[in-house]
């Protein structure tokens, strides 16, 4: 299953000629706007999104699980899935391995193989919310729980993920915390936060120097009275207690309904205190839907956050890690990912559009109505030529669907690893 570039430049003369009719139209009416278009192509195409090694299979809920076929049986499929993604999208440029469902049998092997698709490795995530075998039961906690014994093992975990991580090259750990409880009365929240931050203080000092500790934080799921690490709020004072190399990981749908995401993230850049994103959409919790399928709006005003505050000198556009998190139930899950990639693409693009020196001249000057207008007027831009022509440039497919289902991948997939093959995976 590998697409060659042959078959790819073989898609794109068939799309060549009208995208080149909508890029000219975009772009003359963007460069009479006064914005430099080859400014906004190299921007576009040297964003990369990482992809989580979880996120090759299909998804499933509490209540079952539909298989797609073809999904990756080891690490090393794994790869393979990405570095496709990769050679289609030119979106994504690293996997974010998942310990211990990832740990590679043969390092040298594996990081040859990754090498070979372009892709690195990305953060490594430790996992301390089930029981997989290891001696102590993580049903009440792990970096929280009361018995100190329960704290030992999870931050030896979390310590192995660092050596695991530091072997590929990563530069991040990112621990996502499950711990809370089920029922009022069940945990004392301050001794859970206590515990919580002893474990961390010694994960964070077994960090090599030019590492990151990003810290999620998550309501409520898989507990539903509390959760140790809830908010970002929780997570920030966590981290700032900590250390500079400890920020704070924001996953988009690890929010109540509602909550105004880009003011927190506006907030937490403002501090240089953001590591980073999960991205992913969602209705009413952590749906884990695709990217940009529920609220584009909202995305493009966290990119347009992201891109001020960065432009501001709040924090580098570089220290910040970029991770797409998503579930698939009932798609494809590398169709998926090729339309989260280009959604976020396209909120960062628009985000670009936006004239930030009359933005501030408004509101300045209280006028609330143009404030408005020039952040319509950059939404409602169709920035799709504009990511073609990033692809085209880097040598992608104009139409990654097209080629994917014209040339039946996911038929070749199943042949190849057979239809009831499972993935690890959330
Ligand atoms: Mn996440």
């Amino acid at each position: 299953m590998q697409l060659t570039t042959e078959n790819i430049q073989e898609s794109n003369s068939r799309y060549v000629a009208l995208h080149q009719k909508f890029f000219a139209t975009l772009a003359s009416q963007l460069e009479d706007g006064g914005i430099s278009v080859e400014k906004i192509l190299s921007k576009i195409r040297s964003f990369q999104i990482a992809v989580p090694s979880w996120a090759l299979g299909a998804g499933g809920t509490r209540f079952g699980r539909f298989g797609i076929g073809g999904e990756p049986r080891s690490l090393e499929e794994k790869i393979e899935d990405i570095g496709l993604l990769a050679k289609l999208t030119k979106s994504t440029d690293a996997v974010s391995l998942h310990i211990p469902w990832d740990i590679p049998s043969d390092y040298e092997a594996i990081m040859q193989l990754a090498k070979c698709h372009n892709i690195g490795f990305d953060a490594v995530n430790s996992n301390t919310f089930q029981d997989y075998g290891q001696e102590k039961s993580y049903k009440f906690g792990s970096l929280s729980h009361n018995d100190p014994k329960v704290r030992e093992q999870a931050v030896a975990h979390n310590k192995q993920v660092i050596e695991v991580g530091e072997k590929l090259g990563s530069k991040g750990l990112t621990v996502w915390l499950a711990d809370g409880s089920n029922f009022p009365g069940q945990q004392s929240f301050r001794r859970a936060l206590d515990n919580t931050f002893e474990s961390l203080q010694k994960i964070y000092a077994s960090m090599p120097e030019d590492w990151k500790l990003l810290l999620e934080y998550k309501p409520y799921e898989p507990n539903f009275y509390s959760t140790v690490i809830p908010d970002w709020g929780t997570s920030h004072l966590l981290c700032r207690q900590l250390g500079d190399r400890a920020k704070v990981l924001v996953d988009l749908g690890h929010h109540l309904p509602n909550t105004n995401i880009e003011q927190i993230v506006g907030i937490l850049l403002g501090q240089n205190q953001l590591a980073g994103f999960h991205f992913n959409d969602s209705k009413f919790g952590d749906d884990d839907l695709t990217t940009g399928s529920i609220k584009p709006y909202q995305l493009f005003l966290i990119f347009l956050e992201l891109v001020a505050g960065t432009e501001d000198g709040c924090q580098s556009w570089e220290s910040i890690s970029w991770m797409i998190d998503a579930s698939h139930n009932t798609k494809d899950p590398l169709e998926d990912l090729m339309q989260a990639l280009v959604a976020i693409k396209i909120a960062y693009a628009k985000s670009l559009l936006v004239d930030r020196v009359k933005l501030t001249m408004y509101q300045l000057n209280g006028d609330v109505v143009m404030a408005q207008e020039i952040l319509q007027k950059a939404f409602l831009t169709d920035v799709r030529p504009l990511l073609k022509e990033a692809r085209l440039q880097s040598g992608g497919a104009l139409e990654p669907i097209s080629i994917y289902r014209q040339h039946e991948i996911r038929k070749q997939l199943i042949q190849k690893r057979g239809e009831n093959t499972r993935a690890t995976g959330l």
